[in-house]
């Protein structure tokens, strides 16, 4: 059987492109170190059980019962972080930031009152996450919004939640810049969300 090794995605635009909100130098260490251990781990786990690279690293987190015991932990936490940080570089870009528009903007109000709204729990979720981990927008089986934050590489769509947009609130993704500031950080994000991908993630 032909195996089909996963891969590092390229950063969908240039290192320093999210200045001066997230710095070129974390964006290096961010997607060219942290996130290429998490496929060449996720690649060591699955090479003992080669059948499994049939399956995309998101299958795998969605039915973590078909991966065997032994790599189990390794599988959730590599596919968790290549998954999780796939999505993180493709919902942010230069010269985005602004609002939601459409229906997304429309169930953002209906039900967290407003986008300001919106933020201020987000934002709180992202803070309030002791040690690492992430902060989401995640959409119900029965297609409700919701604020959650997760431990370490942890994804929401293993409790069945589709995700929309997350955060990565884990020190690597703003401890150059920022030092232990998570809170400045969660607000300077903003400026940096790409609408038009996260609204390509909500479905209506
Ligand atoms: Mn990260």
């Amino acid at each position: 059987m032909e195996t089909k090794k996963y891969e590092l995605p390229l950063l969908p635009y240039a290192y320093n492109a999210l200045e001066p909100f997230i710095d070129q130098e974390t964006m290096h260490i961010h997607h060219d170190k942290h996130h290429a251990a998490y496929v060449n781990n996720l690649n060591a786990a699955i090479e003992k059980y080669p059948d499994l690279f049939a399956k995309s690293a998101q299958e795998l987190i969605m039915d973590l019962s078909q991966v065997p015991e032994e790599i189990k932990t390794a599988v959730k936490n590599n596919a968790g972080g290549h998954v999780n940080h796939s999505m993180f570089w493709e919902i942010m870009g230069p010269g985005a930031g602004g609002k939601p528009s459409g229906k997304l903007a429309e169930q953002i109000k209906k039900e967290f009152g407003g986008f300001e709204e919106f933020q201020t729990k987000f934002n709180d979720a992202g803070t309030k996450r002791f040690g690492s981990g992430w902060v989401w927008l995640v959409q119900t089986k029965d297609g409700k919004l919701e604020i959650m934050s997760t431990s370490n590489q942890d994804n929401p769509m293993s409790e069945g939640y589709i995700a929309i947009m997350g955060n990565d609130v884990w020190e690597h993704t703003y401890y150059l810049k920022y030092k232990n500031m998570r809170a400045d950080y969660l607000k300077a994000w903003w400026n940096v969300v790409n609408w038009q991908e996260v609204e390509k993630r909500f479905s209506n």
